[in-house]
């Protein structure tokens, strides 16, 4: 059988790459392992952008099969969810000016899996639609994603907006996104950062105590 990271990382069939991911699905494979190998599979395709081989259209080829594994795995674990009780409600998007939500969609499926509600902002979120969210949800953890270096600092804009308006002590702010360090998340005031969708749970859990 084909191997699966192999087979996004060579933009292959996306009709294949359905059809092996429902195999590893029956045979018992956990769906964060799936997520794992498309999470490696993107990183690889995004270094093979920088050196040139790949162009525009390969990111969004991976982008489109990225999603299409994503929407065999939403259902599972939605049915973690089920079993589990709801632990608060958590607001999240990716900034303003930025579209990439691969990332974000799979942090929300796991957030929504381990018992929280979540609201999805979507993407290109401006600073008020973060701040407003927050004050009419009143949602104990407010997360935001930012896939470019370009973007990233709309991050701070929203914190200094919490501040602004008076919300910043009612939400804490967790960070996340290939730029994201842990130095960046303290210098820009977040109470916390993660590095994947895994590291994503045990900080909001840790944050909401
Ligand atoms: C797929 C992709 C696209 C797709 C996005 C499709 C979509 N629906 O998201 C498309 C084709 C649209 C795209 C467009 C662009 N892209 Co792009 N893209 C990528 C690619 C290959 C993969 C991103 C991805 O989905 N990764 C997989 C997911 C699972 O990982 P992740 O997003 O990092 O998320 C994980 C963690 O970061 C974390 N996380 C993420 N969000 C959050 C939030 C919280 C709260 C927490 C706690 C954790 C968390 O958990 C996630 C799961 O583990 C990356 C390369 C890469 N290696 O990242 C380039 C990349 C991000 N893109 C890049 C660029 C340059 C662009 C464009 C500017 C290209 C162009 N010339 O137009 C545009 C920008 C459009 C815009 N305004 O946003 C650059 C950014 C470089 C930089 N320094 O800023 C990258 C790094 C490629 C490269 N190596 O050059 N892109």
């Amino acid at each position: 059988m084909a191997d699966l990271k192999e087979l996004i990382i060579d933009l292959g069939d996306v009709d294949e790459v359905k059809r092996i991911v429902k195999d590893e699905i029956g045979s018992g494979k956990e769906p964060t392992k799936i997520i794992d190998q498309v999470t490696e599979a993107l990183t690889e395709v995004g270094k093979r952008y920088d050196r040139g081989e790949y162009f525009l259209s390969e990111l969004m080829m991976a982008g489109i099969i990225a999603s299409e594994v994503s929407k065999i795995l939403e259902p599972l674990l939605a049915e973690s969810k089920k079993k589990a009780t709801s632990k608060g409600k958590v607001i999240i998007g990716t900034v303003k000016g930025d579209i990439h939500d691969i990332g974000k969609n799979i942090v929300i499926m796991m957030l929504q899996a381990t018992g929280y509600d979540v609201i999805d902002l979507g993407i290109d979120v401006p600073v008020e639609k973060f701040t407003e969210t927050v004050r009419k949800e009143k949602a104990k953890v407010l997360g935001m994603s930012a896939l470019l270096t370009s973007t990233m600092y709309e991050m701070g804009k929203v914190i200094e907006g919490l501040k602004k308006e008076g919300l910043r002590s009612d939400v804490k702010v967790i960070l996340g996104g290939r730029p994201i360090t842990k130095d960046f998340a303290d210098e820009i005031g977040a109470d916390g950062y993660a590095k994947d969708s895994v590291r994503a749970i045990k900080v909001v859990d840790c944050l909401i105590g």
